[in-house]
């Protein structure tokens, strides 16, 4: 999980080499209570920066987390205790980057989009699965009709875990969602499940945008999954030009991933709201950023 990302800052952390904190070692044994020099502190702050691009943070991104870090090292004070100091001071920075939201809502319609193979199926049903054990009444409207084997996906999962289901055979998704929709009246939640791609494909954005004005959900979720680079990172930022995403899905944390996206998410202004990190019915948990942080360093 994180592997480049976690490496990135163990490297910074972990190691006394003259490169980096070994800069740090020398300062402190001759005066203690001292903050580093311009070209110390440029060293390691430069450091970072191309460890943080190699793991998939964008560039921008990297460029602001190596200037600040910068300037805290130039401004701060280090004792013996340096490694902790900077470790801390790095930690406070990325947790400006991670930025999570909380479900509020006690009933609603959650729409859940994003390109192919990247969870939407298998969250819906842990999401679903998560809010019926908190009492809720859920039933999953199954829109991605282009798919035969997406809806007999579904129907298995659902079966599973005694989920209620809806899906016709319309060959339209929106007219399954609002037949779905009809006959779910009495339910807290309803989460609908969309196709995706996996390349960009304009149809298919105008058909959600088409859905999302039909139907206006409570709340639109893109399921992100954590091993995409930067590339990728695009077709969420084109998704947007469509659809008003309000957050994101964080899955598959258990496989290694880079992890730059994690903090790309909040740098382009979408906060996570869970992460998955298995095939387990219950492997899902709303998203924590103080977690999330203490994961990467
Ligand atoms: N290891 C792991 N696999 C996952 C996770 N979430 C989804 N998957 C797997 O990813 C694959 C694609 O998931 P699916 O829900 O069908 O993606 P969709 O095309 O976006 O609906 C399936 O094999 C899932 O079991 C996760 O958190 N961890
Ligand atoms: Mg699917």
């Amino acid at each position: 999980m994180f592997d480049k990302l976690k490496n990135a800052f163990q490297k910074l952390l972990g190691k006394d080499d003259d490169i980096r904190l070994g800069i740090v070692k020398e300062t402190v044994a001759k005066i203690v209570n001292v903050s580093l020099s311009e070209q110390e502190a440029n060293r390691i702050s430069d450091q970072l920066f191309y460890d943080l691009l190699d793991a998939d943070v964008p560039f921008d991104l990297a460029n602001f987390i190596k200037s600040q870090l910068y300037r805290e090292l130039r401004s701060r004070k280090f004792s013996e205790n340096y490694r902790e100091e900077i470790r801390e001071l790095l930690k406070g920075i990325l947790l400006q980057y991670i930025s999570t939201a909380q479900l509020d809502l006690q009933r609603g319609i959650i729409m859940l989009i994003g390109p192919n193979g990247y969870g939407k199926t298998t969250t819906a049903v842990k999401l679903a699965y998560m809010l019926k054990m908190r009492g809720k009444r859920v039933r999953i409207i199954g829109a991605d009709v282009f798919r035969a084997a997406a809806r007999e996906q579904l129907q298995e999962l659902c079966k599973r875990y005694e989920i209620d289901l809806y899906v016709d055979d319309s060959e339209r998704p929106l007219s399954t969602i609002i037949r779905g929709l009809k006959s779910s009246e009495s339910y807290d939640f309803i989460i609908i499940d969309t196709a995706g791609r996996q390349d960009m494909n304009v149809n298919l954005l105008r058909e959600l945008q088409n859905i999302q004005q039909k139907v206006n959900p409570d709340l639109v979720l893109y399921v992100l999954e954590s091993s995409v680079g930067n590339s990728s990172l695009h077709q969420l930022r084109e998704y947007r030009k469509f659809i008003k995403i309000d957050g994101i899905i964080y899955t598959k944390m258990d496989l290694d991933s880079a992890g730059g996206s994690v903090l790309a998410a909040g740098y382009y202004g979408f906060p996570l709201y869970f992460i998955t990190y298995g095939q387990g019915i219950q492997d899902i948990s709303a998203a924590n950023a103080q977690d999330i942080v203490d994961r990467i360093i």
